[in-house]
């Protein structure tokens, strides 16, 4: 018999809202792959800026805060996801960003089966990629691109929410709150809904 296709989880949010430390909780306690979107970019941008013009543009793109090109953006997701074929789950952190790929992941990929998008106070956001600068050193953890990510995920979040809601797809969960009360209620969610 054939293989059931893994489960897909789709984790979205503000800059800072937790969706990389959630995604990773979510991968290790149900043996799930994890998929970061934002460091599939970033590390192709690495690789490819200084040899290729196309990355070169994206880099520059990715560091003033704005989004990739849509088609990059599901190509790198779709041979990252090709080399998981024997995954039970895969949890996709950051992705997608607006109604349009949302779109276009399921007309190219597939239908996910729960996403999750992690509700977070533009103050709370704030804070938390302030503290991580001064820990980190992400191209894009800079003031100005800061300001970029959070105006960008304002404009679209609404209506990408809306949409996944229309499918029924779609759990909000309080993000303000700490990571294992956030945990708590997102591992509730997926044994109510994947298991
Ligand atoms: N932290 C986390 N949870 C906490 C909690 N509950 N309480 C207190 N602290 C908490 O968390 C951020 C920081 O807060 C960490 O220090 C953490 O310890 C702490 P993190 O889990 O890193 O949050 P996350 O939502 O992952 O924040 P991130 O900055 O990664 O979000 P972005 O959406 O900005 O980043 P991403 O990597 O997804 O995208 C980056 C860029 O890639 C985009 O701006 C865009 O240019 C590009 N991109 C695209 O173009 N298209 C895509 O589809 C995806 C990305
Ligand atoms: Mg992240």
């Amino acid at each position: 018999p054939s293989r059931p296709r893994p489960k897909v989880i789709l984790i979205i949010g503000g800059p800072g809202s937790g969706k990389g430390t959630q995604s990773l909780k979510i991968a290790e306690r149900y043996g799930f792959e994890y998929v970061s979107v934002g460091e599939l970019l970033r590390k192709k941008m690495i690789h490819n800026a200084t040899s290729n013009r196309k990355w070169s543009l994206i880099a520059r793109i990715i560091t003033n805060g704005e989004l990739a090109p849509q088609e990059t953006t599901i190509t790198e997701i779709k041979q990252k996801i090709m080399k998981l074929p024997d995954a039970s789950g895969i949890v996709i952190d950051g992705f997608p960003r607006d109604v349009a790929q949302a779109l276009s992941f399921e007309d190219q990929i597939c239908t996910p089966d729960l996403v999750v998008f992690l509700a977070c106070s533009n103050q709370r956001l704030k804070e938390r990629l302030e503290k991580r600068a001064e820990q980190q050193g992400r191209p894009d953890d800079n003031p100005k691109a800061t300001e970029r990510r959070l105006a960008n995920f304002k404009q679209n979040a609404v209506p990408l929410v809306k949409y996944f809601q229309e499918k029924g797809l779609i759990v909000t969960l309080d993000a303000d709150r700490d990571e294992e009360e956030v945990f708590s209620d997102i591992s509730m969610m997926v044994d109510n809904k994947l298991f």
